[in-house]
């Protein structure tokens, strides 16, 4: 399995993306927001104008050979089946999708990340093998169809001072001005839809989000 602290190094500036979420072609968003700081790229494609069978893996080898290119790691989401013939570097899961461990017993030691919604839900994975933690949202989304209530920056401190160990990265309504809190709350980074998908400029928006981020020493 990964080690932590090049997973946290990943998590910094978390693209999350979709066809549905862009205005251009999304391998080109990938490139674009590359370029300007992102660290690790989901691509998650859902909601009811999403791409399905062969025209979704085939986009999903797209973004995937622009990721190699700057030897940044594709994660995708919740479709193990798509992760392995395309070998990428991970997968994202949900509470409802298949229990983590048997994830972990199909993926070997690739990444292996879980969204949580709770402190509870945080508690419930300290022994499944998972990588990193999603928790969200944070603040209110447009993004995800069946997000639940916001929790605020709060959440992550809560998490934390359970003791949770593992990476984890904050979701839902993260934005420049937004992204201090979310990191000084806990997060080892953002991970962000609209706030770089729906930029006119998707490299500027990306690097004023990169700049937002300020360098803690948590001494691990
Ligand atoms: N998961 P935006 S919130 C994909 O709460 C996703 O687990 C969430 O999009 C969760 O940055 C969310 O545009 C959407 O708000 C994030």
């Amino acid at each position: 399995m990964i080690n932590q602290r090049q997973m946290k190094e990943y998590l910094r500036l978390y693209l999350v993306l979709g066809s549905v979420n862009c205005k251009t072609d999304p391998a080109s968003v990938v490139e674009e927001a590359i370029r300007g700081g992102v660290t690790m790229v989901q691509f998650r494609e859902k909601g009811r104008h999403a791409l399905k069978g062969e025209a979704k893996k085939e986009l999903a080898i797209r973004i995937h050979s622009v990721c190699r290119r700057f030897k940044v790691p594709l994660i995708i989401n919740d479709d193990v089946d798509l992760l392995l013939e395309i070998d990428a570097e991970g997968i994202h899961i949900g509470q409802e999708d298949e229990p983590a461990h048997e994830v972990r017993a199909r993926i070997g030691d690739k990444i292996l990340g879980l969204s949580v919604h709770t402190p509870r839900e945080a508690e419930l994975t300290a022994a499944q093998q998972v990588d990193y933690l999603g928790v969200g949202p944070i603040y209110p989304t447009t993004s995800k169809e069946d997000a639940r209530q916001p929790r605020g920056p709060e959440m992550l401190r809560e998490i934390r001072s359970i003791g949770t160990p593992l990476p984890m990265v904050g979701i839902g309504g993260i934005s420049a001005e937004r992204a201090a809190d979310v990191i000084r709350a806990g997060a080892d980074g953002l991970a962000v839809i609209s706030a770089i998908t729906g930029a006119e400029d998707i490299c500027q928006a990306t690097r004023k989000l990169a700049e937002a981020i300020p360098v803690i020493d948590r001494h691990n």
